[in-house]
C-alpha cells in the first residue's frame, strides 16, 4: 500500500470522573490521533501519552514533535507491504515507543481495512469477546472507595483494580476486600514504593489479591525480583516493560509473574504480539492495560486483547466510563463483564466525524510532495 498522507491531530477530551494515581489527578486527556491514508482509505491510531511526562518520559507535545520531525517522514510517500515492516523502519529512533505506536497503529488499521479484515483478525486474535476489569483511581476515604467499587461490581466488571500509594493502601484495599470477599481484586502502585517498603507491602499478602502492579521504580526490574522473592502476591510489571527484550529479562530474573501489555508503552502492535507470544511460551499471564484512551485506542486494545495469551481481564472498560461522547460509533459497551471484539474491517468502529472535529485543537497533514 502507498502511504499517501499522514495527519497528526491534537485533541482534547474531558474525563467524566477525575482519575487519581500515585503520580497525578487527571481531569482531561490532551492527546494525539494519527490518520494514515492510502487512496480513499484511512486508518486511525492513537497516542497513549499524557500531557505530562509523569507516567513515562513521553508526553503529548514531545510525541507530536517526534512524529512530525522523525517518524512521519520515514513513511509518507513510501510503499509498505505489511505493517510488521514498520518496526524495522523505526528502529534507528531510540525508544519514543508511544509516538511510534500511534502511527504504527494507524497503519495496522489501514492495512486491515484494505484487506477487508478486522484488526483483531489481522493481528491473529482468536477470541470473540474479552473480559474487562475497571481501574479505580485513588479516593479520599475508604468508604468513598468501597461505594465506588460496589457500583462497579454491580455493573458486572470481571475484576477490580484499585490504585494505591503510601498512605492510601492497606486500609483501603482491606475495606474493599471486607465488603467484597470474592471479587477478583488487584492493586496498582504506579512505582510509588521502594524496597524499604518491603515489610509494608508483604501485608498485602493477607488480602488475596490477583497481583500487585508496578510497586517499585518505573525503570526497575532488579529490585522487583527481590520483592517478588518474598511476596506471595504475584507482581505484574507495567512501566518497566518497553520491549520484548525487557520482558525476556524480567522473566529470566523472576521479577514478575504477570505482564501488563500496553501497545503504546511497547512501541506498537508488532512488539505487543511478540511479548504475548513469549509470555504464552513461558507460562506467564498477560492482560491489556489502558491509558484512558478514546474509542480509537480502545478499539486497538480490544483487538490485541483477543490474542489467546491475554488470559486475564484488561483495563479496557466501556466508553461511558470515561467520556460523555466518544469519537467512535457505536461506543464500546460491556455485557456482564465482557466486551465483544469488533468484527468489521479494521478497528471495526466508525469514526464520529463531527465529534472528532469538535475535540480537535490543532492538526497538520503531511503528503508525499510537501513533507
Ligand atoms: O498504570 O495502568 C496504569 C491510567 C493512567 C496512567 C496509568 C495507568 C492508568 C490506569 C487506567 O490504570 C487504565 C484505563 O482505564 O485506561
Ligand atoms: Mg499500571
Amino acid at each position: 500500500m502507498n502511504i499517501d498522507k499522514i495527519t497528526i491531530r491534537r485533541a482534547s477530551l474531558d474525563l467524566i470522573t477525575p482519575f487519581t494515581t500515585s503520580f497525578s489527578t487527571q481531569t482531561n486527556r490532551d492527546f494525539l490521533i494519527v490518520e494514515a491514508t492510502s487512496g480513499t482509505t484511512t486508518g486511525y491510531g492513537e497516542c497513549g501519552a499524557f500531557a505530562f511526562p509523569y507516567y513515562s518520559e513521553e508526553y503529548t507535545s514531545g510525541c507530536e514533535l517526534v512524529l512530525i520531525e522523525h517518524l512521519v517522514p520515514l513513511l509518507v510517500g513510501t510503499v509498505i507491504g505489511h505493517p510488521r515492516e514498520i518496526r524495522d523502519i523505526f528502529a534507528p529512533i531510540k525508544r519514543n515507543t508511544m509516538a511510534k505506536s500511534a502511527v504504527e497503529g494507524a497503519i495496522w488499521d489501514l492495512w486491515a481495512k484494505l484487506e477487508g479484515v478486522s484488526l483483531a483478525n489481522a493481528v491473529g486474535g482468536t477470541k470473540s469477546t474479552v473480559d474487562v476489569g475497571l481501574s479505580v483511581g485513588i479516593k479520599e476515604s475508604e468508604s468513598e472507595l468501597v461505594d465506588f467499587v460496589s457500583a462497579a461490581v454491580d455493573e458486572g466488571f470481571s475484576r477490580i483494580k484499585v490504585k494505591i500509594k503510601p498512605g492510601s493502601d492497606l486500609s483501603f484495599i482491606r475495606a474493599v476486600r471486607t465488603e467484597h470477599p470474592e471479587v477478583p481484586l488487584m492493586a496498582d502502585a504506579n512505582s510509588a514504593y521502594t524496597l524499604a517498603d518491603t515489610e509494608h507491602l508483604r501485608r498485602l499478602d493477607e488480602l488475596d489479591l490477583m497481583m500487585i502492579e508496578q510497586p517499585l521504580a518505573h525503570d526497575d526490574i532488579v529490585d522487583h525480583r527481590h520483592l517478588q522473592q518474598v511476596l506471595h502476591t504475584p507482581i505484574c510489571l507495567d512501566e518497566s516493560i518497553h520491549s520484548l527484550a525487557d520482558t525476556r529479562q524480567a522473566i529470566e530474573l523472576g521479577s514478575c509473574r504477570i505482564i501488563n501489555i500496553k501497545i503504546g508503552r511497547v512501541g506498537g502492535i508488532s512488539e505487543a504480539k511478540d511479548i504475548e507470544q513469549l509470555c504464552r511460551n513461558e507460562g506467564l499471564d498477560v492482560w491489556c492495560g489502558g491509558m484512558l484512551e478514546s474509542g480509537i485506542g480502545r478499539a486497538h486494545n480490544l483487538a490485541i486483547a483477543s490474542l489467546p495469551g491475554f488470559t486475564l481481564p484488561g483495563d479496557t472498560a466501556p466508553s461511558a466510563r470515561y467520556w460523555k461522547r466518544d469519537v467512535i460509533t457505536p461506543e464500546v459497551t460491556m455485557d456482564r463483564g465482557r466486551i465483544d471484539v469488533p468484527q468489521g474491517p479494521g478497528i471495526g468502529f466508525d469514526i464520529d466525524a463531527a465529534q472528532l472535529e469538535a475535540i480537535t485543537t490543532s492538526g497538520r497533514s503531511f503528503e508525499a510532495d510537501n513533507r
